[in-house]
């Protein structure tokens, strides 16, 4: 394969068909058609027949949605503009960032825990909601690696808020309530374990348990829990706010894979919230050692869960815009299946069984995952081992599924390569506009240049607002954005300066106030025994104090407020040799403590350019033996 030659046409055919193959898929055919598509894609005349302006930002021109990207096992949160796909910023959140300093300040330490695990697995960015629309407010996200919850500011686009979920191991999916607003964050925990997870039980799967966990999206704290029969993969909820469903595909209990490949059927869970916070009300709940969280059963048989039969090892599961229908993807099985929301009150109400709520079983290819949609009634589904976007219409495969002789798949695009996740903008809402569609592919092969045996992601934008879908673009991505949303620029509105009263950090401005400290002029060190604490403020290119004095083993804590008030003028403090290193953003304070353990001159400097006098910024500090 060495000697080929990339000009040559029938050889890059060549390879690219059998680049299919390899990737198990059967649709060679498909694969040529989209060779002529995306090539004519790049002409501008492709691009107005679709009815999207453009997919090129000219340059100094902004984006027109905001993308938040899960950030998969780095443990963060990317912003990106749609549909230029540039990568705007990143927000740390399980992770330790040394640009910014989050893991490193006392600030993020408040909010990670002092002893936080500093490694995530981020999957599923959701916003917070009024009435079943984006409200701008927060971004939530799951860490699957150590069961928490976090919550980020999108006035600051900071994390304030990261919560552990006791009693389960994995948080996975993860969704908001939509209507009437976001009270709760509903969480999943993927993988069962013995309740309480003390040492009994460990050989004994057959007694292991998870549980579904509702947060209060104000006060993040765990509102409650509820026992399910078998696992819980992806979750979403409906447009009345009485509902919310997950999937599962260990209905069997398995601990080994073939354990969890055993059933044709495994189920939906849905959770009937009113009927819950009635049961908690009443006070029919039990706890678990460890936390005072109340817990309800929600097994089979329980009043407050039904049970659902869907095919096999079903994976994600997506509200349609219209709030008729879910749509459970099959993974295992070639099928969606459509959910007839509509019926779930008379589900609870044992009008009719679990599978009467099924309007249809679709037959969509291999390896359906996730659906997004349009909100003109059609679905977006991601076949996984098809390396395809089947597009389909909602209506028409129920009827087909009635008997009727209609064709509801409407288009197979190829993607580069299989996806998990797509995601259209403001899809997850009411407001769904079938402007673009992402896709989230978890191998980009030879999409790009090679940097090693680590391969990038693929992100693909997909031009949808036409009849038929077009590939506009690839964009690489570090692991592992398993999930996106895409939110229209008039919904989001962050600062661009701090205010002097952020609640960011409220608890350095109350602990300056306690050591008659005015952050806002002062520089000043302050002796509490063995702590010292330096308050210094800076004004591009200068710090407020060019040196400080210490004792050999001060515990030391620096204290920075960035007294600049233009835009973009952000500071840092770095202090070389001690693992010190944080940003300070116009009208911020941040600080960090460190242990000045070793006598002599250490120089601090400001890592954040600010000026032409940037490297300039620095100072000393002095540490003399104790
Ligand atoms: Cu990767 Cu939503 Cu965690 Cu699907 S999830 S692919
Ligand atoms: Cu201040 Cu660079
Ligand atoms: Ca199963």
């Amino acid at each position: 394969m060495t000697d080929i030659n990339p000009d040559d046409k029938d050889v890059s055919e060549h390879v690219r068909i059998s680049r299919r193959k390899f990737l198990g898929s059967s649709a060679i055919l498909a694969g040529a058609a989209t060779t002529g598509a995306a090539a004519a894609l790049l002409t501008p005349a492709a691009q107005a027949s679709t009815g999207n302006s453009s997919a090129t930002v000219e340059l100094g021109e902004l984006d027109e949605y905001y993308g938040f990207w899960s950030g998969g096992h780095q443990g963060e949160v990317r912003i990106l503009g749609i549909p230029s796909m540039r990568e705007l910023m990143r927000i740390p959140v399980f992770n330790v960032d040394s640009a910014t300093g989050w893991g490193l300040t006392d600030e993020s330490k408040e909010v990670l825990g002092e002893n936080a695990p500093l490694n995530g697995d981020c999957h599923h960015p959701h916003m917070s909601m009024v009435d079943g629309r984006y409200d701008g407010k927060y971004v939530f996200i799951n860490d699957k690696a150590n069961n928490r919850v976090a919550r980020i500011r999108c006035d600051i686009m900071k994390t304030d808020k990261i919560t552990k979920i006791p009693h389960v191991q994995a948080i996975h999916g993860l969704r908001v309530q939509k209507v009437p607003y976001t009270k709760y964050v509903f969480a999943n925990a993927e993988f069962r374990i013995p309740h309480p997870n003390d040492g009994r039980d460990i050989d004994s799967p057959e007694n292991y348990r998870t549980m579904f966990s509702a947060l209060d999206a104000e006060s993040m704290d765990v509102a409650w829990q509820v026992i399910v029969d078998g696992n819980l993969d992806n979750t979403d909820c409906d447009y009345t706010g009485k509902y919310a469903y997950s999937t599962s595909y260990n209905s069997e209990g398995g601990v080994d894979l073939v354990g969890t490949m055993r059933d044709e059927r495994d189920h939906l869970v849905v959770f009937n919230i009113k009927r819950i916070e009635a049961a908690i009300k009443a006070g029919k709940f039990t706890t678990l050692p460890g936390s005072d969280v109340p817990i309800v059963d929600g097994r089979k048989g329980s009043k407050l869960t039904s049970y659902i039969p869907v095919p096999k090892n079903p994976h994600g599961i997506n509200t349609a815009p219209d709030g008729r229908y879910a749509i459970a993807n099959g993974k295992l099985s070639p099928t969606a299946t459509v959910i007839d929301l509509h019926k779930l009150d008379d589900l609870f109400a044992g009008k009719i069984k679990p599978r009467d709520t099924v309007a249809a079983e679709v037959e969509l290819g291999l390896g359906p995952l996730h659906t997004a949609f349009d909100g003109r009634g059609n679905a977006y589904t991601t076949l996984f081992i098809d390396s395809q976007i089947c597009k389909w219409d909602i209506e028409k495969a129920i009827q087909a599924y009635n008997g009727k002789k209609v064709n509801y798949i409407k288009q197979k695009l190829d993607v580069m390569y299989q996806p998990g996740h797509n995601h259209s903008t403001m899809g997850e809402t009411r407001d769904a506009d079938g402007k673009w569609l992402i896709s989230l592919c978890k191998f980009s092969k030879d999409r790009f240049l090679n940097c090693g045996p680590l391969h990038p992601e693929n992100d693909q934008l997909i031009d949808i607002s036409g009849d038929e879908m077009k590939l506009v673009h690839d964009g690489p991505a570090f692991a592992e954005p398993h999930d996106c949303m895409m939110v229209h620029r008039s919904k989001v509105h962050p600062r661009k300066i701090y205010k002097r009263d952020d609640p960011s950090f409220a608890t350095t401005v109350a602990r300056a106030k306690k050591d008659g400290v005015i952050l806002e002029q002062d520089n000043k060190i302050i002796r509490d025994g063995k702590k010292v604490r330096v308050y210094m403020t800076s004004i591009a290119p200068t710090y407020g104090m060019n040196e400080f004095r210490v004792k050999q083993g001060d515990q030391v804590t620096v204290i920075v407020t960035n007294l600049d008030q233009i835009e973009d003028v952000t500071h840092g403090f770095c202090l070389v040799d001690h693992g010190v290193g944080m940003e300070i953003s116009p009208q911020q304070t941040a600080s960090i403590t460190f242990t000045a353990d070793r006598v002599g001159v250490h120089w601090y400097y400001c890592n954040w350019f600010c000026h032409a006098l940037h490297m300039e910024m620095r100072g000393r500090m002095l540490v003399e033996k104790a």
